[in-house]
């Protein structure tokens, strides 16, 4: 079957490389990436889209391969010059060139410019060869609620400082959404959902990407109204996350780190749920009720594997 109009929700490295695949696999079709915002930071004064970025650099050329964020060639002065003035925070690493991208988009975000309007705007210059959707225009933030290591009492620090500067060590109770009942898909992802004929789920964290995506009020709707079938990757491979943190986030959610438990976490379309067909590792038996389950090669070791994934993952929404 060939594609006209693929729709897929991703996150960050993960989902960026999924995309590379995805473009590969159908060339000719149109291909939509609704993308996670809640990792989305100030900084210094600057607007910081974490996942917009990565899938930005990525097809665009730009990424930071070994790093999976940030831009190759990559240089650390003004970091080094903030670090000597102590300003804080000192923590989060950010890249005189990807500064750039900060400074372009804060600036127009200043002007009134809406994010998917300057994500657009930073687009013409990479050229990703997909159209780049934030999930909402509007600002919704991940934080996460832990206990203060003094107080003993619940806190909760942004997303960032959680995975940054304590690498997930921190215990999450919880993943709360800053601002996102008064969010709306942005403009543009629930019609991509109505013209879609595929829809695919990035193997990206289920929680705090995938589901801070499908969290914004009226676009698990707009999926769900969708004519297409919706296929999804799992992240977890073997019981054990690819990449990333997800196996820390899926226990304070009551979710199963396994392909199964993602797979029922999602749940079957026809019972109300998100998934048509659910790609698991060849080695993980995963019965997911109402489901049609296959099993796949899943690491993206290598542009041709990340392309055979991707064509498998379209393969499942075929009729
Ligand atoms: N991740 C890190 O582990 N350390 C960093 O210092 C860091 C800086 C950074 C700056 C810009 C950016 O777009 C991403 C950055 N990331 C960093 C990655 C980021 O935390 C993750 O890409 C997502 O938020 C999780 O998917």
């Amino acid at each position: 079957m060939r594609f006209v109009q693929i729709v897929v929700l991703a996150g960050g490295t993960g989902g960026a490389r999924f995309l590379r695949g995805v473009r590969a696999a159908a060339p000719e079709a149109e291909i939509t990436a609704v993308v996670n915002t809640g990792d989305d930071v100030t900084m210094h004064g600057l607007r910081i889209c974490p996942d917009l970025d990565t899938v930005m650099y990525t097809l665009g050329g730009g990424i930071d391969e070994e790093r999976g964020w940030g831009r190759a060639g990559e240089s650390w002065t003004v970091k080094e010059e903030l670090a000597a003035y102590d300003a804080d925070p000192t923590w989060f690493g950010l890249g005189d060139r990807d500064l750039a991208t900060h400074l372009v988009r804060t600036r127009m975000l200043d002007a009134g410019y809406a994010l998917s309007a300057v994500t657009a705007a930073l687009c013409a210059r990479w050229q990703p060869g997909v159209t780049l959707l934030p999930m909402s225009d509007q600002r919704v933030e991940t934080h996460v609620v832990v206990t203060d290591p003094e107080s003993g009492r619940p806190q909760a620090i942004h997303f960032q400082e959680w995975w940054v500067r304590h690498r997930a060590a921190l215990d999450p109770a919880a993943f709360v959404q800053v601002g996102v009942d008064a969010a709306r898909p942005a403009p543009g992802v629930v019609e991509a959902f109505a013209a879609a004929d595929a829809i695919l789920l990035a193997p990206s964290n289920p929680v705090v990407s995938i589901g801070t995506v499908l969290g914004v009020p009226g676009l698990r709707e707009a999926l769900l109204a969708s004519p297409a079938r919706v296929a999804g990757v799992s992240p977890i491979v073997g019981g054990a996350v690819v990449r990333g943190m997800a196996d820390r986030c899926l226990p304070a959610m009551g979710i199963e780190v396994s392909a199964e438990g993602v797979g029922r976490h999602y749940g079957a379309r026809s019972e109300g749920g998100l998934l048509d067909a659910w790609l698991v590792a060849e080695d993980d038996a995963a019965d997911v009720p109402g489901v049609d389950v296959r099993a796949r090669p899943l690491l993206m070791s290598s542009p041709e594997a990340t392309t055979d994934l991707a064509r498998a993952a379209l393969g499942a929404c075929a009729r």
